[in-house]
């Protein structure tokens, strides 16, 4: 399950035919056009730009990553074509035996052959695209780690956040409320400190899935990371804020947030993974570049947020998060769990979960729900949650919606929840509440379950029983 760094992954794609090369695209849209194109279009591969215009030959980019199930199955080191729903059942189980192994310390690695300082920066030295039509600029993070350190005890925090390109050595830093590097970065503030920083653009792929994660606070993602490599990341120390930087990763920077009275940047609009741009442009805090690093031939990787139900993350890791906690939660019985909208990875947000039970007792669907929508993974923007019986396969939306117009009565069966944690990146909150800085949201639990205290009397199903299906397949093989 272990690759070293981007270029062994983006090989090991080509090596089983999943690998377009495109030359002469443009930074400016061309790029990002071509990548919305590709990700729903099979076979949908992953993309390496190369000969960008107005950049050195071989500096790279590189989209689509683990976008399509057949790379998210690559990147987790499973078959290529294994079902959605048995991934997830995977991902829980590697999830649950996950043993943290810290990262290690090495002296150098490639990330150090270039090395900027002072005057000598300048981030417009990559071929950084503008990916939407209605972007306000262009966003050299989209698959990038972004490194802190908790100021109090020292743990090291890595997440993704996106990171827009303003100029020479100044870039854009936008976290959604909640997250760990926000609440980090405040701390340094409160002290009248800038928050020391360091981003990789561009990394081995197990280590941004894990930046995209909801680890609990405390808890650093470099040590998740290489419990799921079962080998420690390497990282070198940065000389400049001493933060533990992947010595493997194509491009990265050291610098520091300073606190939003001393220096602040408008930042967006950028298209966002809910499919709109409802974060709109507002003043963020920056990141002064301090240091920057690139390997020979740097390939940025991007992954653009784009509309539903497009993917730019395909790796059901959330859904298993979810699913274990349900599991923490003594809720028996689970048989699945989904999650639409965002990815199937609701690191980035879970706006619509499908949990599949089989009924034991009264209130154990309702239990389900709360308990879905308790855990952090499956919290940030949420919206709905429905729960079904175990004949429903959770990832099917066309079974799911017949579930819920069949066995669900709006009266009785769903739950409405005030007062959760959203974003400012939801839609559908009015502007004077983001602006009054309420970033609350409410959810809607749907008992999609044949209604428990009747069930022995609920309709038969109208279909093959699978005895009958088998009997017959076998009987008429022949016209099959
Ligand atoms: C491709 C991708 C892009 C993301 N971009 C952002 C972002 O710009 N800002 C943000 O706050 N969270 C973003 N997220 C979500 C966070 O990375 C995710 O919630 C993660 O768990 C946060 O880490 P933390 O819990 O350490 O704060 C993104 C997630 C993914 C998968
Ligand atoms: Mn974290």
């Amino acid at each position: 399950m272990a690759f070293n760094d981007l270029r062994e992954f983006i090989n090991a794609a080509r090596a089983i035919g999943d690998l377009k090369e495109i030359h002469g695209a443009h930074w400016d849209l061309e790029i990002g056009a071509l990548t919305e194109v590709f990700v729903s279009r099979e076979p949908s591969p992953l993309l390496l730009f190369d000969q960008i215009p107005g950049y050195p030959p071989s500096y790279r980019v590189a989209s689509n990553l683990i976008s399509h199930p057949r790379r998210a199955a690559l990147v987790s080191g499973m078959p290529t074509d294994i079902p959605r729903t048995e991934m997830v059942r995977r991902w829980k189980q590697i999830l649950k035996e996950l043993q943290p192994i810290p990262p290690r310390f090495v002296s150098t690695g490639p990330l150090y052959e270039n090395v900027r300082n002072g005057t000598a920066i300048d981030m417009r030295a990559f071929p950084v695209p503008k990916w939407h039509e209605l972007d306000g600029g262009r966003y050299l993070g989209t698959a990038c780690c972004v490194i802190t350190a908790d100021p109090d005890d020292g743990w090291v925090n890595v997440g993704i956040y996106r990171v827009q390109l303003h100029d020479r050595d100044r870039l854009g830093l936008y976290i959604s409320p909640g997250h760990h590097a926000r609440i980090i970065r405040e701390k340094y503030w409160a002290r009248g400190k800038s928050c020391p920083v360091a981003v990789t653009f561009g990394q081995e792929p197990l280590l941004w899935l894990t930046a995209g994660q909801s680890v609990p606070y405390g808890v650093s993602e470099f040590d998740y990371a290489g419990g799921l490599r079962k080998l420690p990341v390497d990282v070198v120390k940065g000389e400049r804020t001493g933060l533990p930087i992947p010595a493997t990763a194509e491009i990265a920077i050291e610098g520091e947030v300073p606190p939003p009275q001393e220096e602040n940047r408008v930042e967006g609009p950028f298209g966002e993974w809910p499919g709109y741009y409802a974060h709109g442009a507002r003043e963020e805090p920056v990141i002064r570049v301090q240091a920057l690093y690139h390997r020979n031939d740097p390939i940025l990787a991007g992954a653009p947020p784009m509309k539903p139900p497009s993917l730019t993350f395909g790796v059901p890791i959330g859904a298993a998060a979810i699913w274990n906690y349900l599991d923490k939660a003594d809720v028996p019985d689970v048989q699945g769990v989904w999650a639409f909208v965002g990815g199937s990875a609701p690191g980035g947000g879970a706006p619509f979960i499908v949990v599949s039970i089989k009924q034991r007792y009264h209130g154990h669907a309702q239990q389900a729900a709360l308990a879905a929508l308790a855990c952090r993974a499956g919290n940030y923007h949420g919206r709905f949650v429905v729960v079904v019986d175990e004949d429903i396969d959770p990832a099917d939306l066309g079974e799911v919606i017949w579930a819920l117009s069949t066995r669900c009565d709006p009266k009785t069966a769903l739950t409405v929840i005030d007062n959760c944690w959203s974003t400012p990146l939801d839609a559908a909150m009015h502007p004077d509440k983001k602006d009054a800085g309420d970033f609350t949201n409410s959810r809607a639990i749907f008992n999609a379950c044949r209604p428990y205290a009747w069930k022995d009397r609920f309709p038969p199903v109208n279909a093959l029983s699978p005895d009958m299906r088998r009997k017959i397949m076998e009987k008429w093989k022949r016209e099959f």
